[in-house]
């Protein structure tokens, strides 16, 4: 039987992205989504189904030969807040049946499964930090956050249990910060607002902000997010107890973009709508990350600045 990855919440932006760089590998997929995928690919076993659906789960490792699960399906931070019962299913319950699930099949097919876990820099807080290690103090005050930890959590002692034998679960996981993308807008998201704001400078179009002028926040671009995940994922072994990595590529304040954005399209409209849901979770995650241990494990790199950060999106 040939080897397939599974994919969770493919029509996602990180989930549609690493869907076509495994087929430009060649690599067979199936991929699980909630809504129906738009455009799709000849090769590639599309189910329109709940990731709440464990019978589904349960049929999809029992009749193929999984080898890596890429697990995106989830809610973001601002809607897990508003639906918190609905986070903890999926965010929490349904990951861990899934992560259950790859285990078992990697003991009855004596091999390790290995599951990336999209982590976020929610697991941080209750206080803003600078250059926050994958050991600082996490105590999250979002659902989104706890959702997130508790998976972490999970999936590293999963890890733990067969990893020595074999087989089992090779867990691993990277804390992203804000993703930039040229194509699409987010929404759902605390860090949203930079993508949004880019987007309405460059079509024109009125912004208000939710968050205050000189709030801090980490940011990668989609390139570097999509390669981060293909790299880690690509080692043959990773030997570190520790299976969280942190990632990002510049920091700015929302000011920092602001003025570059004024700059750059001198007719934007920019107001300031302070919201107290968005601010008291902003106000909890690091205003930078280090990113030390990617560097070293995986040969992380990073050397863009702000501005040509900002400007590289805005050209694509
Ligand atoms: C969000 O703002 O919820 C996400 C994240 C940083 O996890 N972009």
């Amino acid at each position: 039987m040939k080897e397939k990855i599974l994919i969770t919440g493919n029509n996602g932006e990180l989930g549609s992205k690493i869907l076509t760089r495994l087929i430009e590998r060649g690599e067979s997929i199936i991929a699980l989504d909630i809504s129906a995928t738009k455009e799709k690919i000849d090769s590639v076993d599309y189910i329109e189904d709940s990731i709440l659906n464990f019978e589904l789960i349960n049929s999809i490792f029992d009749n193929n030969h999984i080898k890596e699960v890429y697990h995106f399906a989830a809610i973001l931070s601002q809607t897990a807040s508003k639906n918190p019962d609905l986070a903890l299913k999926i965010n929490e319950e349904a990951s861990k049946y899934l992560i259950n699930s790859a285990f078992s099949h990697g003991i009855n097919n004596k091999r390790l499964v290995k599951f990336f876990f999209p982590s976020s820099i929610a697991v941080y807080g209750p206080r803003k930090i600078e250059n926050a290690t994958e050991q600082d103090i996490i105590k999250p005050t979002t659902v989104y956050g706890t959702n997130k930890l508790a998976i972490e959590q999970f999936g590293s002692r999963v890890h733990e249990k067969g990893y020595s034998k074999n087989s089992g679960l090779d867990f691993r996981s990277i804390r992203f910060p804000g993703v930039i993308s040229y194509d699409t807008v987010p929404s759902g998201g605390t860090t949203d607002y930079a993508p949004q704001m880019i987007n309405s400078a460059k079509n024109n179009l009125e912004f208000e902000c939710k968050l205050s002028a000189n709030t801090i926040l980490p940011f990668i671009g989609i390139n570097k997010t999509i390669l981060s995940i293909i790299d880690l994922m690509k080692l043959e072994k990773l030997n570190s107890n520790l299976r969280v990595f942190n990632v990002e590529e510049v920091n700015f304040s929302v000011k920092d973009l602001a003025n570059l954005l004024e700059k750059e399209f001198p007719n934007f409209k920019l107001s300031y709508k302070i919201s107290k849901d968005f601010q008291s979770v902003a106000d909890t995650w690091p205003s930078s990350l280090n990113c030390e241990r990617a560097k070293k494990y995986w040969n992380f790199d990073s050397n863009t600045n702000f501005e040509n950060f900002i400007l590289k999106i805005i050209n694509k």
